[in-house]
């Protein structure tokens, strides 16, 4: 397996699969990459439904095996939201800062540390065969915006055991705990010993 296409146009993700798989002889091709295709509506109650709904589409387009990556907050005191619904939390459009500010308001006033957890789901598709994986992460929310790297969530994110936020990290020290590299790793693992 020479190449992987990966059925997502989230520059922050982009990367970070990258350097997961920079270690392979596999390249990873950001879909973009290789033509357009129109908004996928994430539309799937659950990260797996949306993750296949993803790939299949993008494998469709380009007959090439392909991996997706459906990912979310997971926020105890909310109830588990904003869950599938991370990327638009504050509505279609949003930018990261308007979901982030969406979540503080909503956690104004509740008692900390509000618990919560990313997670990823990543899936491959080849046409025949799919495989998945998930990633955890737990930690807290802090009402404090700390860090410029990462994307989405991340400034106000503190996994357990660290002090700093995932954007106070740089991409390799996200990358050796987070949920997706987590998923990722998993799943590298079964596409480098599996036939698919
Ligand atoms: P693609 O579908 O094109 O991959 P997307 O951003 O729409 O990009 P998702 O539907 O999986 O991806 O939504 C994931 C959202 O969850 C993402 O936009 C962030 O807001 C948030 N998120 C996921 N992983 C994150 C991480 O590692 N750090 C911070 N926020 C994250």
């Amino acid at each position: 397996m020479g190449k992987l296409v990966f059925a997502s146009t989230n520059e922050g993700k982009i990367k970070e699969v990258c350097n997961i798989f920079s270690d392979t002889g596999i390249s990873i091709i950001p879909m973009n990459e290789l033509g357009s295709i129109p908004e996928i509506e994430e539309d799937g109650l659950t990260f797996e439904d949306n993750a296949f709904k993803k790939a299949k589409i993008v494998f469709q387009k380009f007959g090439l095996p392909t991996i997706a990556d459906d990912s979310g907050l997971s926020i105890e005191q909310l109830g588990g939201r904003p869950g599938v619904l991370s990327a638009r939390y504050a509505g279609e459009g949003c930018s990261y800062s308007d979901n982030n500010e969406k979540v503080l308001s909503e956690l104004d006033g509740l008692p900390e540390p509000h618990r919560a957890q990313f997670i990823t789901m990543a899936l491959f598709y080849n046409g025949r065969a799919v495989q998945r994986a998930v990633g955890k992460l737990p930690g807290k929310i802090i009402h404090e915006y700390r860090g410029t790297n990462g994307f989405g969530y991340d400034p106000i994110f503190v996994p357990d055991g660290y002090e700093l936020t995932l954007a106070e990290m740089t991409l390799e020290e996200k990358n050796r705990i987070s949920h997706r590299a987590k998923a990722f790793n998993e799943l590298k693992e079964i596409l480098l010993t599996t036939e698919v």
